[in-house]
């Protein structure tokens, strides 16, 4: 077994090495081997101080989120964390200065671990969090009561209720680390140990007091929180738990403080929240794996960019390349549609930086990588296009003709379609083999998702390249095959055509948008077609129509196109499902809704009637599921869990369920089926089983295995 812990004497100063690769996780036998490492220092005369350090590109960072898994009941937990308090307790209790040495990132665990030792040294571009509420749990190693006790109630709150990490500049200013270092940072930790040690200077953050000031503002922090979360955490319990842990560290003694946390600990990593969010931390990764596409894979440089239509999507599609520090020539028919988009361009940074998100500098930095043109030149110099023209199969594939003539014979050609076929390009470009889907998801600039559509004849090396440009520009990649709407707007079709269906049966509009944020979306499926533009699915039905096809099987609700004749396009128009105010977002009811679903019931038979709420979840999500067992099934999406990631990042599925797959999983498949068969007998033929989760139920599996 390879050493986890390494031990040496440098200046009478023992460096204890954590060396676990590739993120020095608390993995098994981590925890016991600093345990040990740390005696051993104490009792070795050649060695004054400690210093505690990870290998490799970070400190640590965090438990092994794969152990959770195997965690079963509440009594497992207690008994699994009675054994880390008690190292941290003998760690902090370590008569010679113990002090932690923190470059990259000391996240979860690994700052539990660092807040036991008495010094904190971080480089300066260190960062230091506790993630644990994204993965459905709070912070279980002490975390909620020696991170208040170091660096004040409101920080650590936000730390553990929103889990994003802090900067060492931050973190030191807070208190919560001791000194920051510029140059090496070994070297800067021995000297301070050697320093401490000749002072004879050991803190333990335990034996920090709580005056009954700090509590009483603390508790009331703490209320303050509990109040102002609900809208970010969406239903999830995580944040909740880790702010009456911080509150426990306001009220109870140190020991019983930590007790509280366990428990609260223990009852959130048995929870199917924290089920969820840690198979979405996995899932997320896995997705940007290809099984046919190994890791090897050659991909190419990418220093220069094009992108070719500079609307909503395409300016939205250059802001995340120069937001990359990537150049990018963005290309308009004409010096107005030019100026149109590079006007939004400059609006949505102008907006970033009076927020305070984005500095002046950076904003000019980042636009003088933006270069506009209404033709072709330097085209033949860029290692990338990114087609966003408007959605139309002849003026795309004009555009592919033309891509694949003034492009280099290296240079990737992506389109940004959300519905038409990627081979028609491919056919068109003369160059298939570069010829791959780029799917963002709309604002583009700030959506994560990025949907990688291979076509037949993709080669690896641009589906490679793809993927690790997605993630250079901040997306979350996942490959998917070639089909109509691929994997996210085939399904959402399915998703809508129930939220439809509801409407002419009695749900009203409200009811269903309040029944699916309840849920845990951000916007129901009309609050968000209202801002997507009903104009948009209309002109895709209607062309359908046109060449005799449906984007979901199934009876087509005829209300989306009575408002789409009305010019009732959303938020843009001032009025679509909802009514607007000039300038405002706010969604005002209208009746004039009910009055047209009333008419489009009646033309077809339909008498309306009270839906209940668990009806509304209930269709929408065995639509949902079951048509993504189709795509699973026809072999479009790669895993289940490459879907629940397209959902979460592309249209805001709330991470606490896992995504529509893992939330099918929790119900259980054989109540999908048996929902579905039901439906079938109630609604008609339309209502197919997919026959993936027919063999599943019959084989006695699920999408994933518990
Ligand atoms: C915790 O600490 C609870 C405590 O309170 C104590 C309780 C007793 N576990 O992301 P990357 C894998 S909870 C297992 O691609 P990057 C990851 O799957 C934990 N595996 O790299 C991947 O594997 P593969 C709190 C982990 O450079 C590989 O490492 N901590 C873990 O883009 C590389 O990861 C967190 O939540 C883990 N903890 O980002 C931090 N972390 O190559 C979670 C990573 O097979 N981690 N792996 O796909 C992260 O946020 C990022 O990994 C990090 C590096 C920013 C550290």
């Amino acid at each position: 077994m390879p050493e986890l812990v390494h031990y040496h004497i440098t200046d009478r100063i023992a460096v204890l090495t954590i060396d676990n690769p590739p993120v020095n996780t608390l993995g098994q036998g981590v925890w016991e081997a600093v345990d040990e490492a740390v005696a051993r220092a104490n009792a070795d005369t050649g060695a004054d101080g400690i210093v505690l350090i990870g290998a490799g590109n970070m400190f640590i960072a965090g438990a092994d989120i794969n152990v959770f898994k195997t965690i079963k009941t509440r009594e497992q937990s207690l008994k699994r964390s009675a054994r880390f308090h008690a190292i941290l307790k003998r760690l902090e209790d370590s008569a010679k200065p113990l002090v932690a040495a923190i470059h990259g990132n000391a996240f979860g665990g690994g700052l539990e671990l660092a807040m036991a030792c008495h010094f904190r040294v971080v480089t300066k571009d260190a960062r230091v969090g506790q993630p644990e509420v994204l993965l459905g749990i709070i912070p279980g190693a002490g975390g909620t009561q020696r991170l208040p006790r170091l660096c004040g109630v409101e920080l650590a709150l936000s730390m553990c209720t929103d889990g994003r990490p802090v900067g060492a500049p931050k973190a030191q200013a807070a208190g919560l680390t001791d000194q920051i270092i510029d140059g090496d940072l070994l070297t800067a930790t021995i000297a301070f140990a050697k320093d401490r040690a000749a002072a004879n200077d050991v803190r333990r953050t335990r034996d920090i007091d709580i005056t009954p000031e700090r509590a009483a503002e603390g508790i009331e922090a703490c209320e303050q929180a509990r109040g102002g979360i609900a809208r970010a955490a969406r239903g999830a319990a995580a944040p909740y738990a880790a702010i009456t842990a911080i509150e426990a560290c306001m009220t109870l003694a140190f020991d019983a403080g930590s007790l509280r946390e366990r428990e609260l600990f223990a009852d959130c990593v048995i929870s199917t929240e924290s089920k969820a969010l840690r198979h979405l931390f996995f899932a997320e990764r896995a997705a940007a794996k290809v099984p046919d596409v190994p890791k090897d894979t050659p991909t190419l440089d990418i220093t220069r960019a094009a992108v070719v239509g500079a609307g909503t999507m395409g300016g939205g599609i250059a802001m995340s390349y120069a937001n990359a520090g990537i150049l990018v020539l963005l290309k308009e028919v004409d010096d107005a549609a030019m100026q149109r988009g590079l006007a939004t361009i400059r609006k949505n940074y102008e907006s970033t930086v009076s927020k305070g998100r984005m500095t002046q500098e950076a904003y000019e930095r980042t636009m003088s990588l933006i270069t506009p043109t209404t033709a072709y030149d330097g085209f033949d110099t860029v290692d990338i296009v990114v087609e966003a023209v408007f959605e139309s199969l002849d003026l795309k594939k004009t555009t592919f003709a033309e891509l694949g003539s003034v492009t280099g014979p290296n240079c990737v050609l992506a389109s940004n379609t959300s519905t038409l076929d990627i081979d028609e390009f491919a056919k068109a470009s003369g160059r298939p083999q570069q010829v791959i889907g780029h799917h963002f998801f709309s604002p583009a600039n700030v959506m994560k998702l990025l949907e990688i559509v291979r076509g037949r004849e993709t080669s690896k090396e641009v589906i490679a390249t793809s993927v690790r440009l997605g993630k250079r520009i901040a997306k979350v990649p996942v490959v998917v095959g070639n089909c109509f709407g691929f994997v996210a707007n085939r399904m959402l079709a399915y998703y809508m055509r129930e939220a439809y269906l509801l409407l002419e049966e009695g749900a009203s509009v409200q009811q269903i948008d309040q029944v699916l944020m309840k849920f845990g979306m951000p916007v129901g499926p009309y609050g968000m077609q209202d801002i997507a533009g009903i104009d948009v699915g209309a002109r895709i039905r209607q062309h359908l129509t046109s060449v005799g096809k449906t984007r979901a099987e199934g009876p087509q609700s005829a209300v989306p196109d009575r408002l789409f004749e009305l010019g009732r396009y959303g938020q843009k128009t001032g009025a679509g499902w909802y009514k607007y105010e000039a300038g405002s977002r706010e969604r005002i009811p209208d009746p004039l809704i009910e009055q047209i679903a009333d008419e489009e019931a009646k033309k077809r038979g339909i008498s309306r009637r009270p839906v209940s709420d668990d009806e509304i979840v209930s269709r929408v999500m065995t639509a949902l599921a079951n048509e993504g067992a189709s795509v699973l099934g026809d072999g479009y999406a790669t895993r289940p869990g490459d879907i629940d990631v397209i959902y979460c990042y592309g249209f805001g599925f709330p991470r606490h369920r896992g995504g529509p797959m893992f939330y099918a999983n929790t119900v259980g498949l054989p109540t999908i089926l048996a929902r579905v068969k039901a439906y079938r007998t109630r609604f008609g033929d339309y209502w197919k089983p997919s026959p993936l989760i027919e063999r599943l139920v019959a084989e006695g599996k699920g999408f994933y295995e518990d």
